[in-house]
């Protein structure tokens, strides 16, 4: 008895904050944190899952039926038949009508995306080779977040995906994302969210999201941007609003000195 209390004590112990990252023979997506995700999951296995099942095993039962019904054993006089209108009608017309089946919820979710709803914060990601800097420019802070060393790491820390400066941003607020580069094609992506947008250097693309749970959101570059592509994750603290509030405080002092850096080089450049 004392033995089931202590692996069950242990296994609630041990239990970490919410975290969405890859695990080890992942199959489907990761688990959705945003309404966003949530449509796009459901789009996927309740509409382009059983579609994509259907066909390939009607084309499965074709393929074995013209294999045993027309055998060169069974008909020794090949049928000289090319045509048949009915047939090559319906093969052009049904998948036509199955893409408008897709079409029609696809757009409705990408166009929902599009239109950013009034944002509480925002906050810029800007790829540089190979590291992400972000700013929240309504707070006047600037910072960069490199990927933490696999010798570095600490218990709770993923490989790859950890970095040293964490965006933070609150629960259940809108947070809009402005996304640019710096030399190369970035992609800031963040699969929990449901959010993936090119890092354009000399333009700026918008992107958002509303992250419902708190926890710790990992992500990756995903754009082949160069030799170190792999090793500029991405990692999104969602934390309550009073925490939040804290992180921005202690953050201001943190990040003030990066600030002025900045600044002292950009006039050195000039
Ligand atoms: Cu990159």
């Amino acid at each position: 008895m004392k033995k089931i209390l202590f692996i069950f004590l242990s296994l609630f112990l041990t239990q970490k904050a919410f975290a969405n990252q890859p695990v080890d023979w992942q199959l489907g997506f990761q688990k959705a944190a945003s309404e966003s995700m949530r449509e796009i999951v459901a789009f996927h296995d309740k509409l382009l899952l059983p579609i994509i099942i259907a066909i390939s095993v009607f084309v499965l039962f074709l393929m074995l039926y013209a294999c045993v019904r027309f055998r060169a054993s069974a008909n020794p006089n090949p049928s000289k038949r090319t045509h048949n209108v009915a047939v090559e009608v319906l093969w052009t017309l049904i998948p036509c009508l199955i893409l408008i089946v897709i079409a029609v919820p696809s757009f409705k979710i990408l166009y929902k995306q599009d239109a950013i709803p009034k944002a509480d914060l925002t906050i810029k990601a800007i790829g540089y080779q190979w590291y992400w800097g972000y700013e929240y420019p309504d707070e006047n802070i600037i910072f960069d977040s490199y990927m933490i060393e696999e010798k570095d790491l600490k218990a709770d820390q993923p490989r790859l995906l950890a970095v040293d400066n964490e965006v933070v941003v609150p629960v259940n607020k809108v947070v809009k994302v402005l996304i640019t580069a710096n030399d190369v094609l970035h992609a800031w992506a963040l699969p929990s969210f449901g959010v993936k947008r090119d890092a354009v250097p000399g333009r700026i693309n918008e992107t958002w999201f509303k992250a419902e749970k708190v926890g710790t959101y990992y992500g990756q570059c995903s754009e082949l941007c160069g030799i170190k592509h792999a090793f500029m994750p991405i990692t999104v603290k969602v934390v309550s609003e009073d925490e939040y509030e804290e992180w921005l405080s202690e953050a201001k002092e943190k990040f003030a000195n990066s600030k002025i850096k900045t600044d002292n080089l950009k006039l050195a450049s000039k």
